[in-house]
Order: structure tokens, then sequence, then C-alpha cells
């Protein structure tokens, strides 16, 4: 069975193949590279699962392939659970890491070790050509060093210590980061149920 993963990300492309692989190794992941002339879908909704499942409806009525999006963000408790939906374009409409980093750094300048708490926040959807829907969340709890470390991952890793961990997420492996990752986790969860 063919299923599409509604991104351009080649990252995530990669984390849930690795993952179908072992839980349903019939199923052949393509990405949105493979589909012609696809307009990338507005992310309008004011929350993870929402926007999770405008793509993947998207996905399933263009290609009539059953369909996998996801929508994540960082919730930082200082701001209320904030940047959340609004993570990529933090700082402005381009979707500029560093300067979402750079940013966020100076939102936190004043506060102490203890206040520092944020969650990585993840839904999926998997939508089938059908109708049928399922929608699954994962999280990874941890808070935000003071300055950028490591070179690994994307975003908001650089700042990010994982609960349990000295080290920032982009100072992990790609793999011991998907272990305990609020992707991984939700990926997981989704493909156990194909
Ligand atoms: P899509 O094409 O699938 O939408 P994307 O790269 O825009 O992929 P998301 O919308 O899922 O990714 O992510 C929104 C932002 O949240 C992303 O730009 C990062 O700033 C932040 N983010 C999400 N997951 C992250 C992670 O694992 N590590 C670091 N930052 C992350």
């Amino acid at each position: 069975m063919r299923m599409l993963l509604a991104t351009r990300n080649a990252g995530k492309i990669a984390e849930l193949r690795h993952i179908l692989a072992e839980a349903a190794p019939s199923v052949e992941l393509v990405g949105l590279d493979a589909v012609e002339d696809y307009p990338e879908t507005p992310e309008t909704e004011l929350t993870f699962a929402g926007n999770a499942l405008l793509k993947a409806r998207d996905g399933a009525t263009r290609t009539g392939l059953p369909t996998v999006a996801d929508d994540s963000g960082l919730a930082v408790d200082a701001l209320n659970g904030m940047p959340g939906v609004l993570s990529a374009r933090w700082a402005g409409r381009a979707k500029d890491d560093e300067a979402n980093n750079a940013l966020l750094l100076d939102q936190l300048a004043d506060l102490d070790d203890d206040k520092r708490g944020a969650t990585f926040v993840c839904a999926a959807a998997l939508v089938w050509p059908d109708g049928r829907e399922l929608v699954v969340h994962g999280e990874m709890p941890g808070r935000l060093g003071r300055e950028p470390r490591g070179a690994n991952g994307f975003g908001y890793d650089p700042l990010f210590i994982p609960d349990g961990y000295d080290i920032t997420s982009a100072e992990m492996s790609t793999d011991e980061k998907n272990a305990i990752s609020h992707r991984g986790r939700a990926f997981r969860e989704l493909a156990s149920g194909i």
C-alpha cells in the first residue's frame, strides 16, 4: 500500500519510513516531492491537531492516497505556551531558525533556570480516502539553555535540553533524538494503528 507523508521535510520522511518498516512493512511511504504540482497547504488553524488535519485532508483529497501529516512546535512555560503553532515564524514571516532562537533567548534572558521549562509538541494526523481520520499527540518535555549548542537537528534544537539530559537535542544523534522526541512518539503511535 502507498501512503503519502504531506511534507517536503526529508528528515520527517526518513523518520516515519524507519518506524513503518517495523510497524507496517507493507506500506510504501512517499513525500510531496513525489507528487507533481502540489501547492503548500496554508496552516491557518490555531492548534497543532487542526493544522495536521488540514494538511492530511488536503493530501488525501489531491492524491487519493492515505495521507499522514504532522504539525509541531515549542510551548514555552514562561510564554504561556507560545510560540506554539507560530514556532516556525516567531521572529517574523521568514522561516529563520537563527532569528527565532535569538529572539527567544532575549525574551527569557532574566529568567532563572527553574523558570525555563518548555515542551516540544507534535500532532500527527492520518486521513484515509474514504474519510476515516485519526489524530495522535506526542510530547518531549525539557528546558531552554542560555546559548545555542550543537549542530544536529533543526529549529530550536540548539536551545532545548530534554528532561533527564545535560545536552541539547542538537547534540544528540538522529536516532537518540527520535527515540524520545515528540514526533517520534506521535509517529510510533500512529504507525501502530495502521
Ligand atoms: P512541514 O513542511 O511538514 O510543515 P516544517 O519544517 O514547517 O514542516 P513544522 O511545521 O512541523 O515543520 O515545525 C514548526 C516549527 O517548530 C519548526 O520550524 C521549528 O521551529 C519548530 N520545531 C518543531 N519540531 C522541532 C524539533 O524536533 N526540533 C526543533 N524545532 C522544532
